[in-house]
């Protein structure tokens, strides 16, 4: 049975899914599913939350778990290094940009692009734990050429991922290129632009 994608395309964590899909060439079909707070939502995404997917009837959230579920099901290419240390330095990147980084800027999102008020303690508190999770990021990147070495793996996705949103709330709110301090990231961020999956997941949106 075919996999179904649930979500919405605006959804920075739903184009990351979706675009290890398109690295893996798993099919999949995607299903308009908004993030809600009903019942029948959370059985199948316990927070609420898009992205999940469907796999004959067992639902599953969080675009690590699906990462790596893929990553399972479909070996070639992999989304993670198989040496153990290397797949755990690439995951240990990817929780900093998602929990450092992606989360905290996001404490902003409803005042940088849904017209509501974000209190000034909040913002200054984001300002200063970004700081922290740039410098954690920054140290762990390599970009030589990608994420975390030589090949493209699931932390250039959550590279793309997590600028791709939280750089443009940053610009908003503080009015500051939050990727201005780490050298490469941004020439990392266009080449990322280019890779097919990324390409194919972006156009979708337009449509
Ligand atoms: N940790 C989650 C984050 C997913 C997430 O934040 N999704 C957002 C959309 S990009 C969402 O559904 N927000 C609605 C909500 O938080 O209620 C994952 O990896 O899938």
């Amino acid at each position: 049975m075919m996999i179904k994608l649930h979500g919405i395309r605006m959804s920075n964590y739903y184009s990351l899914s979706k675009a290890c899909f398109f690295e893996k060439g798993v099919e999949f079909e995607e299903v308009k599913d908004p993030p809600s707070q009903q019942d029948d939502y959370l059985a199948k995404s316990p927070m609420g939350k898009v992205p999940c997917i469907e796999v004959d009837g067992t639902f599953l959230s969080e675009a690590f778990a699906i990462a790596d579920y893929l990553d399972h099901i479909q070996p070639e290419p992999p989304l993670l290094p198989r040496d153990p240390l290397a797949r755990a330095k690439n995951i240990e990147l990817i929780r900093h940009l998602e929990l450092d980084v992606e989360l905290v800027a996001r404490r902003c999102l409803p005042e940088a692009f849904f017209g509501q008020t974000v209190s000034d303690e909040i913002k200054e508190s984001t300002k200063k734990d970004l700081a922290k999770g740039m410098r954690a990021v920054g140290n762990l990147l390599e970009c030589n050429p990608y994420a975390a070495g030589e090949t493209f793996t699931l932390a250039d996705l959550y590279v793309f991922y997590t600028f791709g949103l939280a750089s443009g709330i940053v610009k908003k709110i503080f009015d500051e290129d939050l990727m201005a301090e780490v050298s490469e990231l941004k020439g990392l961020v266009e080449t990322l632009a280019n890779r097919d999956s990324i390409r194919e997941v972006e156009a979708a949106k337009a449509r």
